[in-house]
C-alpha cells in the first residue's frame, strides 16, 4: 500500500505530535510506502515548529509551512500538490477522526475509488451535543435532496481516494473554503461514476486545542455551495 496521508492544522500543537506518531506505528506495522504531509498556516501556537523539531529526522513526515494563505480546503489542496503516492488520505488533527480506521479505510481503495469515514450509516455517530447530531443530520438531509448526493455524511472530511481521480477534476474549482469542499468533493466524483463506500465512524470529541469551527458562519457558506451546485454555475470538471 503506497499512501500519502495529508494533515491541516491551525493551532493543534497540543495533539499533532502524538497523531503523527500513532499514523507512523499505524504505518509501519501494515508496512505502508507512506508520507505524512503536514499542512500549517503559520499557526500562533507554532504547530509547524512542534512538528519539525519532533520528527526532524523521519523522512515519512514532511512538515509544510504556508505562510501566505490561510483556509482549510487550500491547505488540503496544497498538501495534495506535494503528496507523491498513489493513494491520498485526507483527516482532522484533533483526534476527531480516529486513526486505528486508516487501514479498513485504505485497503477498501483496493475495490473502491474513495472510501468515506461516515457518522451517518449504521455504527457511526459524534461525540457531541444533541443539537450538533441531529442538526448535522438534518443538513446532511438537505444537502441530499437538494443535489442528489447519495453519500449520507457530505461533511465529512475523513476520507481516502486512488489519486488517479484527481486530473479529471478541476481541483482549484472544488478544493477552497472550508467543509464545504467535500460537498463538492463528493457531488463531482458521483458525477463522475466514481466508486465510493462509507464506512462508520464514530467522531471522538477534540482532544486538546479549541474548535475552528463558526457554525453560523458555515452553516451559511455551506448553503450556498448546496446552491452553487444546484444551479450549476462553477465547472467541477
Ligand atoms: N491548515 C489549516 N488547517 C485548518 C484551518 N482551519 C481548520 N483547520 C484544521 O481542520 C481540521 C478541522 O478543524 P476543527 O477546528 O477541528 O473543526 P471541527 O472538527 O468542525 O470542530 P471540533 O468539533 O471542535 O473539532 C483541524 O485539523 C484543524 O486544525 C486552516 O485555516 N488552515
Ligand atoms: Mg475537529
Amino acid at each position: 500500500m503506497n499512501i500519502s496521508i495529508i494533515l491541516p492544522t491551525y493551532n493543534e500543537a497540543s495533539t499533532i505530535n502524538k497523531l503523527i506518531s500513532e499514523i507512523i506505528s499505524i504505518a509501519e506495522k501494515e508496512k505502508y510506502d507512506y508520507e505524512v504531509i503536514l499542512v500549517d498556516d503559520n499557526s500562533p501556537d507554532k504547530t509547524h515548529e512542534v512538528v519539525s523539531n519532533e520528527f526532524a529526522n523521519n523522512p515519512h513526515v514532511l512538515p509544510l509551512l504556508r505562510t501566505n494563505e490561510k483556509g482549510l480546503a487550500t491547505a488540503i489542496l496544497h498538501g495534495i500538490h506535494h503528496a507523491s503516492k498513489d493513494r491520498i488520505l485526507i483527516m482532522d488533527t484533533d483526534f476527531n477522526h480516529p486513526p486505528k480506521l486508516i487501514p479498513v479505510m485504505a485497503i477498501i481503495t483496493d475495490y473502491y475509488d474513495i472510501c468515506v469515514g461516515s457518522r451517518y450509516v449504521i455504527g457511526g455517530g459524534m461525540n457531541a451535543p444533541r443539537w450538533r447530531n441531529t442538526g448535522s443530520k438534518i443538513y446532511n438531509l438537505f444537502i441530499r435532496i437538494i443535489i442528489g448526493s447519495q453519500t449520507h455524511d457530505n461533511l465529512s472530511g475523513f476520507f481516502i481516494f486512488k489519486k488517479d481521480i484527481l486530473p479529471q477534476l478541476k481541483i482549484e474549482n472544488i478544493f477552497y473554503g472550508y467543509g464545504d469542499y467535500f460537498i463538492r468533493f463528493l457531488y463531482a466524483v458521483q458525477k463522475l461514476k466514481k466508486s465510493l463506500v462509507e464506512i462508520p465512524v464514530y467522531y471522538h470529541a477534540r482532544e486538546g486545542g479549541v474548535s475552528k469551527t463558526n457554525f453560523y458562519k458555515e452553516i451559511f457558506r455551506y448553503t450556498k455551495t448546496v446552491l452553487k451546485i444546484k444551479l450549476r454555475t462553477e465547472k467541477y470538471f
